[in-house]
């Protein structure tokens, strides 16, 4: 298998978390974003959506979507569960990692795009856009501040997919002109001793 990345991007850099946290090995073959690479006919072969990651199989076929992939990972790898034990730990854990994903991430992405003059020459921006988006992320920090509270992890003792997506989405805020308010202090905790994990290494 080999994992088609751009380590420096949210959706790859959960991967990579959750591949190190796991300490699965993998073939990496990067594929420059600033070069648009992933926009080659060549790579829109692999995932015609030209996003990264995307995992191909020893069959040569593809997998995107990077939770896909990581849940392709978790079946294959079992032990040290990251997406819980039990069903409620489960949807538990699901839950969290969505408003990660959806209120976090995205949002983050929406910011980026409707400020950054990287963007200015591709998309329409727009100021509402983003000030609407910087609502619905205070919204979901303030969820998941709260049910941080003082554990280590997101959803516990344990790390999970939830932390990945999170400490992804954060990273990216700070590049892309959002970051994490300290006023949020559980969830500053929580992010200054991730930061600290060898997976979390660029
Ligand atoms: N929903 C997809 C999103 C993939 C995606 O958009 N990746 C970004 C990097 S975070 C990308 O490749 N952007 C460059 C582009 O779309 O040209 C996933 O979770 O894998």
């Amino acid at each position: 298998m080999r994992l088609y990345t751009y380590s420096i991007a949210p959706n790859p850099r959960r991967v990579h978390v959750y591949l190190a946290e796991k300490g699965i090995e993998l073939t990496l073959e990067t594929v420059d974003i600033a070069t648009a690479a992933n926009r080659s006919p060549e790579f829109l072969k692999k995932n015609p959506l030209g996003g990264l990651p995307v995992l191909e199989l020893d069959d040569g076929s593809h997998l995107t979507e990077s939770l896909a992939i990581i849940e392709y990972f978790e079946e294959l790898h079992p032990e040290k569960p990251m997406i819980g034990r039990t069903p409620l730990e489960r949807a538990r854990t699901r839950e969290v990692e969505r408003i990660a994903e959806i209120g976090v991430l995205s949002q983050v992405g929406t910011i980026f795009q409707n400020t950054s003059p990287l963007f200015a020459g591709r998309v329409k921006q727009s100021a509402d856009a983003a000030q609407n988006a910087r609502a619905r992320l205070a919204n979901s920090l303030t969820v998941l501040d709260h049910k941080i509270g003082d554990k280590p992890f997101v959803l516990g003792g344990e790390p999970t997919i939830a932390d990945c997506t999170l400490f992804a989405a954060l990273r990216f805020g700070e590049f892309a002109g959002a970051p994490l308010d300290p006023g949020f202090r559980k969830l500053a905790r929580w992010y200054t001793a991730f930061a600290q994990r060898p997976s979390a290494r660029d």
